[in-house]
C-alpha cells in the first residue's frame, strides 16, 4: 500500500502576500515585555486563518515513530514558559540593511524535545525541517507552503511548540493555533502556523533555507540566518531629542550568547564608553544605561555597539546588525 501524502490544514490568506507591520521604532521600545499588539508582524505569503476546528501537527521522516498529535494532545504535555528576544532578520532581498524589527515577548508551550522523544528520531538525523501551512508566491516563485530548518542539536535546548503568546492563545497573525519558537534565532525561524516537522540527514529544501536566509562569508560559504547576532538599541534618546549637558541614555542589548558589554561613542567610534548593563534574565533583551556629558553644543551623533559572550561585536556597517545610531542635538556642553 502507497502512502498518501499528508495535505497542510486549511487555511486562508488574508490578506494574501507579503504582509508586515512594524509599529514599534527602537525610541518606542521601552516595555520590558511587548505588548501583544505592538509586536511586528512578518508574512511571507499571507496572513494564514485556519479555516477547521482541529489542528494537528505530524511528526514524520527519519523518526521510529510517526506521530499526529492534536492541540489537546500537546496541552496535555508538561508545559513551559519562555521570555525570549523576537527578532525579524529583516528583508531576505536585503539582508546587510539593518530594521531594528525586535520585541521581547513570552512564549509557552511544550518542550520540542517532549515530542521529538515519543518520536524516536533516528541517530543519522542531524536537521529538523518545519512546514506552516502558509502557501503561495514570494519573490515570483511559487511556494506549497512555508519550510524551514534547525540543526537537530539545537532542538535540545528551548525550542517550543507555542500555543501562547503573552499569555493568551496565539493569535492568527503571530502564528497560532501553533507555532515553533526557537529562543536565541531569529524569528525567521520560528515557523508560524506549525503542521508538520520532518527529521532529515540534511538541510530543506526550498527558497527559505536555500536560496534566502543564508549570508555569504568572505571566504564564500554561506551561513544559515539562525542564531541572533548582537545588537544595542537606544530607547532613549529618540532621533532629533534636544538634549542638555548630559543625558541619560538607555536601551536594550540582544545577542544568541549574553551580551557581556554595551560601549557607546559620539565620534564616529573613534572612542567608546562603556555603559551600565544588567545581567541576562532567561533570553530575554538586557537593559543598559549611561549618564553622558557632551563635549561639545550642537549636533551629535550618538552610536551604541553590544559584545556577546562569544566574543562577537557589532560591525559599523554593511550588516543587518551594524550599529545604531541617533542623532540629537546638545544645547549645552
Ligand atoms: N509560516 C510562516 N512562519 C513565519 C513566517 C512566514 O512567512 N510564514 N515569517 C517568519 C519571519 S521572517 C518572521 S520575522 C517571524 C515574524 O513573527 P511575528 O509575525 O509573529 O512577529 O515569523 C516567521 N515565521
Ligand atoms: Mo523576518
Amino acid at each position: 500500500m502507497t502512502e498518501m501524502p499528508e495535505a497542510a490544514p486549511r487555511v486562508t490568506l488574508d490578506p494574501p502576500g507579503l504582509t508586515r507591520r512594524i509599529p514599534l521604532q527602537p525610541h518606542q521600545m521601552t516595555a520590558t515585555v511587548t505588548p501583544t499588539d505592538q509586536l511586528f508582524m512578518l508574512a511571507h505569503l499571507g496572513v494564514a486563518r485556519p479555516m477547521e476546528a482541529g489542528w494537528i501537527l505530524r511528526v514524520d521522516g527519519m523518526v521510529g515513530r510517526k506521530l499526529r498529535l492534536s492541540l489537546d494532545d500537546l496541552m496535555a504535555m508538561p508545559q513551559t514558559r519562555v521570555e525570549a528576544v523576537h527578532q525579524c532578520a529583516g528583508s531576505p532581498l536585503e539582508p546587510n540593511v539593518p530594521t531594528r524589527r525586535a520585541a521581547c515577548v513570552i512564549w509557552e508551550g511544550v518542550r520540542l524535545a517532549e515530542v521529538l522523544s515519543a518520536a524516536l528520531v533516528a541517530p543519522e538525523a542531524s536537521f529538523l525541517w518545519s512546514d506552516g501551512a502558509d502557501g503561495g508566491t514570494f519573490a515570483g516563485e511559487a511556494v506549497p507552503f512555508y519550510r524551514k530548518d534547525l540543526p537537530l542539536w539545537r532542538a535540545a535546548e528551548d525550542v517550543l511548540l507555542a500555543t501562547r503568546l503573552n499569555g493568551a492563545p496565539i493569535p492568527d497573525e503571530h502564528g497560532g493555533p501553533l507555532r515553533l519558537v526557537v529562543p536565541g534565532f531569529f524569528g525567521t525561524n520560528s515557523v508560524k502556523w506549525l503542521w508538520r516537522l520532518t527529521l532529515a540527514e540534511r538541510r530543506a529544501d526550498g527558497p527559505f533555507t536555500t536560496t534566502y536566509y543564508n549570508d555569504r562569508l568572505p571566504d564564500g560559504t554561506a551561513r544559515p540566518v539562525w542564531a541572533l547576532a548582537p545588537e544595542a538599541v537606544f530607547t532613549t534618546p529618540a532621533p532629533g531629542d534636544l538634549l542638555g549637558g548630559t543625558a541619560h541614555l538607555r536601551g536594550w542589548a540582544w545577542s544568541d550568547a549574553p551580551v557581556t558589554r554595551v560601549e557607546v561613542s559620539d565620534d564616529d567610534g573613534q572612542t567608546w564608553r562603556v555603559a551600565r548593563l544588567d545581567g541576562r534574565r532567561g533570553r530575554a533583551w538586557q537593559a543598559w544605561s549611561l549618564e553622558w556629558s557632551f563635549a561639545r553644543r550642537g549636533a551629535a551623533r550618538l552610536l551604541c555597539r553590544a559584545t556577546d559572550a562569544a566574543g562577537a561585536t557589532q560591525p559599523m556597517e554593511g550588516a543587518r546588525n551594524a550599529v545604531h545610531a541617533v542623532e540629537v542635538v546638545a544645547r549645552t556642553g
